[in-house]
């Protein structure tokens, strides 16, 4: 575009400027039959660094106060993260994401099967989204999305492009931010931050301080215990604000789904809990290979998230 074109040629030390105005192809299909003389735009280095460095930093900037941050961008991170980004375009809201593929445990439905299950009501929020699937012919009580990847790729792709999110992939919540009161209770304002590589070498390299968001509301969705699993509510024990979790259970679908929908709330002061890091705190089930809970689950958090803010 126009404006792209601009800001480029407005960078420094440029000596190589793309000529405007020359004539390339503008569609694929403009370019069939032409491959023998076929190049790119010229480019000097620097201008990728720059590119992605000043865009970066430029994020860390603004978004080191944000309205929300949602840790984990698993199933119920990115709904989460869809419903109130759509609700509250207002509200600046980062995603913090360890691994460097955003999506969780939602690439797959379950083992290593392709199709996604949902149990009914959570078609709806595969209707939202316009993700397509099939319904069950026998019970009519599910619906199936025919690879875990397009209902991941698609919500992934919807939450990226708001205006008002940003996903810091690759970075791990190491710490929360606290605040206590007047009467000793306290709250929970932030996140505090590092490289998911740095995090895993604290053991044998000397240590690298790490960098913080303040935010109001933070919403937890870390998955159940693992490596980097259930982070939030494991540092709230450490913490002493709660006594003890009551550690996910086995599997039961029928339980487990509603338990974590009806259970997704602020479970201290600042801090909104979902999808499968809740299991750890009530002693919920486990629901295995079915997602319908970790879509809404995610939309209770926003909703709870939004009643903070309306207060
Ligand atoms: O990398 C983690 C994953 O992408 C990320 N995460 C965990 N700790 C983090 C930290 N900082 C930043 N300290 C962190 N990111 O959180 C994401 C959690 O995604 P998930 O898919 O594991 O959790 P979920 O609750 O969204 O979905 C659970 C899906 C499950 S597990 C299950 C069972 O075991 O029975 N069944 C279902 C449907």
């Amino acid at each position: 575009s126009p404006a792209v074109t601009s800001k480029m040629s407005a960078v420094p030390h440029n000596t190589t400027v793309p000529v405007k105005g020359q004539s390339k192809p503008h569609t694929v299909e403009e370019m069939a039959g032409q491959w023998e003389s076929f190049t790119f735009q010229p480019i000097r280095e620097s201008q990728v660094s720059r590119a992605m460095t000043r865009r970066y930093f430029a994020d860390l900037d603004k978004y080191a106060e944000s309205d929300v941050v949602i840790i984990g961008a698993g199933s119920c991170g990115l709904s989460s993260a869809y419903c109130l980004a759509k609700a509250r375009p207002d509200l600046r809201i980062a995603i913090i994401e360890a691994g460097v593929a955003p999506g969780g445990g939602a690439w797959l439905g379950g083992q290593l099967f392709s199709a996604m299950v949902m149990r009914k009501p959570a078609d709806a929020f595969l209707r939202e989204l316009d993700v397509p699937y099939e319904e069950d012919s026998d019970s009519g009580n599910y619906v199936v999305v025919k690879h875990a990847a397009l209902f991941t790729s698609t919500l992934l792709s919807k939450v990226l492009a708001f205006p008002n999110v940003k996903l810091f992939n690759a970075t791990a919540v190491e710490d929360l931010i606290t605040r206590t009161d007047d009467k000793g209770g306290i709250r929970i304002a932030g996140v505090v931050t590092n490289w998911t590589l740095v995090s895993m070498h604290h053991d044998d390299q000397s240590c690298m301080d790490p960098n913080t968001i303040n935010a109001p509301v933070i919403i937890s969705t870390t998955g159940h215990d693992g490596p980097f699993g259930a982070f939030s509510v494991k540092r709230l024990v450490s913490m002493q604000v709660l006594q003890a979790l009551g550690g996910m259970r086995g599997l039961d679908m029928n339980t487990a789904e509603d338990a974590i929908v009806k259970g997704t709330r602020e479970i201290a002061p600042g801090l909104i809990v979902g999808g499968m890091e809740l299991s750890e705190v009530d002693g919920a089930n486990r629901m295995g290979p079915t997602f319908g809970a970790m879509a809404l689950s995610g939309v209770r958090a926003a909703e709870v998230a939004a009643e903070i803010f309306e207060q």
